[in-house]
């Protein structure tokens, strides 16, 4: 069960409040998503009165939710590695569940309308492939004319061949039963891919690494961020029970440099502060966490750079 959509529309968001734990990095800039995270949904839920495998009855059970990056029209080598992340999930999983804002094209949406290009590339996918879809109206708490909700679940419904428009509030944790309920009808059934303990497929090196990246994106400005990428270089688990983590910030250029570190070193003091915090939450110890800068040249440009970023075929 893949999650796409456009940038910024919340999906790690949804992944998140599914799966009940902080696996993939939120941040309010686009393009905050770079791979692919999986996350596993353990649990059950009420199906839909209208379910052919019973109404009303509760299903248990597991679902594989994957995590993508945004879909947008990609220039640089780092942002077309990201959109083919997302659009490769297609032929992965079983259905995929595209989400989309509610908020910003409310009063646009005529019945001539056209979907948006993001939406209409995934459709074309997902048509390609054979895979059916739910939408997802996320942000709807954002929808001040709270009419305008039925009719843009309508206008979805008629846009897209989805098997059903479902509205959320990711933050708020709302509508959440209603997506799961419209992916267990489409999901077939079979044994669980994970073990009942398993909450993704990527280790806690990556997930620290990502919450490094998440404290860049929230603190630097303009396009910083993008020319930024987080290797986590050692993990000493010490016999005391904590661990020594030492990660690199890697910029694009020089001049980046000395931003990153900030004056004084105020900035990377900052985000190695919030980002030791999180991480300690994450692995349930003391976290000791080193951070360094380094430049390489043009990482974000070239395959070579990309795939000494992390970016590359295999990362986990
Ligand atoms: N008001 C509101 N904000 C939301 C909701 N869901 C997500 N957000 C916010 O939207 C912003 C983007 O959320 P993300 O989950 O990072 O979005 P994404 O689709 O994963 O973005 P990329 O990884 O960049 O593609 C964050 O500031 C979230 O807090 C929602 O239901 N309502
Ligand atoms: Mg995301």
């Amino acid at each position: 069960m893949a999650i796409l959509g456009r940038p910024n529309v919340g999906k790690s968001t949804l992944l998140n409040a599914i799966v009940g734990e902080k696996l993939a990095i939120v941040t309010p800039k686009p393009q905050t998503t770079r791979n692919r995270i999986v996350g596993v949904w353990n649990g059950e839920a009420t199906l839909a009165a209208d379910d052919p495998r019973g109404s009303g009855r509760t299903a248990r059970g597991q679902i594989v939710f994957v995590d993508t990056p945004g879909v947008h029209q990609a220039r640089s080598p780092l942002n077309r590695f990201m959109v083919r992340e997302a659009m490769g999930a297609i032929e992965d999983v079983d259905a995929v569940l595209v989400v989309t804002e509610a908020h910003e094209k409310a009063a646009a949406l005529s019945p001539s309308a056209r979907l948006p290009e993001a939406e209409s590339w995934i459709l074309e996918r997902l048509t390609a492939a054979g895979k059916p879809a739910v939408l997802c109206l996320n942000k709807v708490d954002k929808v001040k004319d709270k009419g305008q909700i039925l009719p843009l679940i309508e206008w979805w419904g008629r846009a897209g061949k989805f098997s059903a428009v479902v509205p959320t509030c990711a933050t708020r944790k709302k509508g959440l039963d209603g997506i799961l309920q419209e992916l267990l009808r489409l999901l077939p059934e079979g044994p669980p891919l994970y073990g009942p303990d398993v909450l993704t497929d990527r280790t806690q090196r990556f997930l620290a690494g990502e919450l490094v990246r998440e404290q860049l994106f929230l603190r630097l400005k303009q396009e910083l961020p993008y020319a930024t990428a987080v290797i986590v270089e050692n993990w000493n688990e010490r016999d005391k029970g904590d661990v020594v983590i030492d990660a690199s910030i890697i910029v694009d250029r020089e001049s980046q440099k000395a931003i990153v570190v900030g004056r004084g070193g105020a900035m990377i003091r900052d985000v190695g502060m919030a980002a030791r915090k999180e991480i300690g939450e994450l692995v349930g110890r003391t976290v000791h966490l080193r951070l360094n800068v380094r430049v390489e040249e043009g990482w974000t440009g070239s395959p070579a750079g990309l795939a000494e970023a992390g970016y590359g075929k295999d990362e986990t």
